[in-house]
């Protein structure tokens, strides 16, 4: 099987896909996709995703989209270590706490709504950083509320191992630091990340690991 990861090195959506194929140890190619030169936008690009983003997946040259939804393909087809429970219960808290993330937070902050602040409403630079933190700042104090609501397990949100919401959490943690957002009142999501910073798979997928050049 062929799997390549059309990808861009500072994308989130990206990143949690990376860490996702290191950890169940798929080899995969990269072909980078450079946000920032429009290449999203092309219909190269949007000839495997429609929508315009990355990551796809293309596997044996079949395209896959959505990084939770790529996720949920690589637990079905790679299961070990899983990082989606069986158990549907269990199933239903991972998903959420990664869809506070990936459904609550980051789509507010993707470079097109950033973009449309500024060209819709005039947003400034300033106006667009307070934008981005805010909604940063609403989700993670929410994701803080319910993981220590629960505390005992740790260190992960997946208790002793990762699951996908650690997957979304390190990239968005990422995403905060680079917009200066204070962390330090959130004690259970750091004590996540640090036990996630000490994989091999988290590491590999780092961004400033795949920064083209
Ligand atoms: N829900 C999508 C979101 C993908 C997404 O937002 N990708 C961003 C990079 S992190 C992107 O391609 N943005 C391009 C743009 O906003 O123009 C997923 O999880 O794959």
């Amino acid at each position: 099987m062929k799997i390549v990861l059309h990808d861009y090195w500072r994308s989130s959506a990206s990143y949690r896909v990376r860490i996702a194929l290191n950890l169940k140890r798929v080899e995969y190619e990269t072909a980078p996709i450079n946000l920032l030169e429009g290449a999203q936008a092309s219909a190269e690009n949007r000839a495997v995703n429609p929508q315009g983003f990355v990551p796809t997946l293309l596997v044996d040259g079949e395209p896959l989209v959505q990084s939770l939804a790529i996720i949920d393909w690589l637990d079905a087809i790679f299961p070990d270590p899983p990082l989606i429970s069986k158990d549907a219960f269990a199933r239903s808290v991972q998903l959420a706490r990664a869809l506070v993330i990936a459904a609550d937070i980051h789509p507010l902050d993707n470079l097109r709504v950033l973009k449309r602040l500024e060209s819709q409403f005039g947003a400034d630079q300033a106006a667009r950083d307070n934008w981005y933190r805010h909604w940063i700042v609403e989700g993670l104090t929410a994701l803080e509320m319910v993981v220590g609501a629960g505390a005992g397990a740790g260190p992960f949100l997946g208790g002793d191992a990762p699951d996908i919401s650690d997957v979304c959490l390190v990239p968005q943690l990422y995403n905060a630091r680079r917009f200066n957002v204070p962390l330090d009142v959130y004690p259970n999501l750091i004590a996540a990340e640090s036990a996630a910073s000490a994989l091999p798979a988290f590491q590999a997928a780092h961004p400033d690991r795949v920064r083209p050049g």
